[in-house]
């Protein structure tokens, strides 16, 4: 099959799988990006990226900690993406290439915090989003309230390019922080680490403390970057 018409394929498939963005990115670039293990992305040419979003309900409830409603949702958007990622890897095994689904949300450097592949990078880079100053990536359609899945693959399938960034002069994120954490500074492409944006460990630390301390709240949480984002509202 054309690379066109495979590409095309496999996006109403994910769409149909309940994504609600999907976009594709070359994976040329990634070659000294960080993974778990170092070779993870060796087989592998092309990325899919896949969104599902929060409904604005949840964010628009958080009014001084993140609630239990937004950790059960947490973790549904969760496992529907690892669903999503599973089927659209099957799709693309059906079509005789090498597909492997990276999970939505598992941490595998505990030090350094990081998981197996980013999955901002992959979204940026498949044109779903940009990198905003709250780090997060920032879709047109639903700001950051998006979570995010990959599937990397040897299919021939066509990528997308990055969308320009439109966070401007808006510092809305910065100033919503409870911990502080971010640092405002603007980027026309990427940020070169994650301490350029962010005072990491603050973020760390107060998510941490939702997980100990909130009754019904069983997952490392906050939210209030991403309910602040005009791009949510
Ligand atoms: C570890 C982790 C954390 C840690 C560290 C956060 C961090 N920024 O890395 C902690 C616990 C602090 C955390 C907090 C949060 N997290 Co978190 N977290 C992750 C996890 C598991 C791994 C991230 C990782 O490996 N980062 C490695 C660093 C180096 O990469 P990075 O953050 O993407 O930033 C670099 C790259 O993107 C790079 N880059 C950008 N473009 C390109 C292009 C190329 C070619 C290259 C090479 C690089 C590159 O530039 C950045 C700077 O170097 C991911 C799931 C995943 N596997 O991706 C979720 C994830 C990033 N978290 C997410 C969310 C939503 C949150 C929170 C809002 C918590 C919450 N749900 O309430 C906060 C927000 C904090 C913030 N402002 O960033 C979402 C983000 C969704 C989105 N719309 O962007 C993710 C993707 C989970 C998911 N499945 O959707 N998280
Ligand atoms: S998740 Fe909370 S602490 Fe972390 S950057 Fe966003 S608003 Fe700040
Ligand atoms: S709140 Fe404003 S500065 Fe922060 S990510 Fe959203 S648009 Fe960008």
């Amino acid at each position: 099959m054309k690379p066109a018409r495979l590409t095309a394929q496999l996006k109403r498939q994910a769409l149909g799988l309940g994504a609600d963005l999907v976009g594709v990115a070359d994976l040329a670039p990634f070659s000294r990006l960080k993974t778990y293990p170092p070779d993870l992305l060796a087989p592998y040419r092309r990325a899919v990226s896949l969104a599902v979003r929060l409904p604005r309900a949840i964010f628009d409830d958080l009014v001084d900690q993140p609630t239990p409603i937004y950790a059960n949702f947490y973790q549904a958007a969760n496992r529907r993406l690892d669903e999503i990622a599973l089927g659209v890897a099957g799709f693309l095994e059906d079509h005789d290439y090498r597909a492997l689904p990276i999970p939505a949300s598992q941490m595998i450097d505990m030090t350094e915090l990081r998981g197996a592949l980013t999955h901002k990078a992959v979204a940026r880079m498949a044109g779903l989003g940009w990198q905003g100053k709250s780090l997060l990536i920032i879709t047109p359609q639903y700001g950051p309230r998006v979570r995010l899945v990959t599937v990397v693959t040897d299919a021939p399938l066509k990528a997308n390019r990055p969308l320009a960034n439109r966070c401007g002069k808006c510092d809305q994120c910065r100033r919503a922080c409870p911990a502080g954490a971010i640092k405002g500074v603007g980027t026309g492409n990427r940020y070169d680490s994650r301490g350029q944006a962010l005072h990491f460990a603050k973020c760390r630390n107060l998510l941490m403390q939702n997980f100990a301390k909130l009754p019904k709240v069983e997952v490392p949480i906050c939210g209030f970057c991403i309910k602040a984002c005009p791009f949510t509202r």
